[in-house]
């Protein structure tokens, strides 16, 4: 490992809202996915507190990287932006409130998250009656699709990272996960605002249930938060995978909509309707 990669997913810099992720793609040869996740386990104390099989999590979270597809931005670089944006957003008293197997659950939902992604989004597989859409009966279908495939690839025994726990806790912290990435539906966000306007008590299990959905929720949409020359770089990544999704449509004799059409769309404009809409009503909240 170089220096400055060893610097790069040190504590210190793993913590920091600024880390740099492209950075961390590039020394990594566009791998950051697993390295960052090991750090960042690590980093919360959970292989101390917790009986983790080192092996069987490293094998765990190189398998998630490899089932990310090579998608301009739902790629294993925005799964590790994510996990990294929550573990800043989980530190201090949440952390505290929570226990460690709630927490290392909640940082595996981070890679869980958009894992299979195909580019497309809910709204064209719906369209194309696609066998996702059809299997998850056109209601979350992304989601649904995201948290089956994580949750399959924990059942394999050669990945099983919750091996340490008892049969009923498994079982309730697999569906948490679950739970955890169906609330990154964006077509929940609005329940999500009105939600925020009661008070969170962090001893209540629904409440904090609810509290870490709402930080993976943020997590997800943290890049228009970020320093300006790393969110740029994550729009250049979603304008491209939404304008290869309206040049498919195009070519598929489909009407596209503005905000997927290059020559309609206005990049700013899209950009500035998704802080407005969405990214600044959630961390006000
Ligand atoms: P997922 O990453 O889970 O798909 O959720 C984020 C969604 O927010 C994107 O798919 C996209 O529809 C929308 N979005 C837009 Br519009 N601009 C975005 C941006 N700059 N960063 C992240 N998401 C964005
Ligand atoms: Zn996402």
């Amino acid at each position: 490992m170089s220096d400055e990669l060893e610097k790069l997913l040190s504590p210190e810099s793993i913590s920091s809202w600024d880390f740099d992720l492209f950075r961390l793609n590039e020394l990594t040869k566009g791998r950051p996915l697993a390295v960052l996740a090991f750090a960042l386990i690590h980093m919360h104390g959970l292989m101390t507190k917790l009986k983790i099989d080192e092996t069987v999590l490293k094998r765990y979270l190189v398998a998630f990287e490899d089932m990310y597809n090579t998608c301009m931005y739902h790629n294993p670089m925005h799964a590790a932006d994510v996990m990294q944006a929550l573990s800043y957003l989980v530190r201090g008293e949440i952390e505290e409130s929570i226990a460690p197997d709630e927490l290392f659950i909640t940082l595996l939902a981070g890679p869980a998250h958009d894992i299979g992604h195909p580019g497309v989004n809910n709204a064209f597989l719906i369209k194309q009656q696609h066998p996702i859409a059809i299997k998850y009966n056109n209601t979350s279908v992304l989601e649904t699709h995201h948290a089956t495939l994580a949750l399959d690839l924990m059942a394999e025994p050669d990945k099983d990272v919750l091996s340490f726990l008892s049969a009923e806790r498994k079982d309730y912290l697999r569906h948490y996960l679950k739970e955890l990435v169906l609330h990154t539906d964006l077509s929940l966000h609005n329940k999500i605002i009105k939600r925020l306007e009661e008070n969170m008590d962090l001893s209540d299990p629904e409440d904090r249930k609810f509290t870490l959905q709402t930080l993976l929720h943020a997590a997800d949409l943290s890049n228009p938060c970020k320093p300006w020359n790393i969110h740029v770089q994550w729009t250049h990544a979603i304008l491209a995978e939404f304008f290869s999704q309206g040049d498919l449509e195009r070519e598929m004799g489909l009407e596209v909509i503005p905000m997927l059409d290059r020559n309609a769309s206005c990049g700013r404009t899209a950009q500035k309707n998704f802080f407005i809409g969405f990214v600044r009503p959630l961390y006000d909240s």
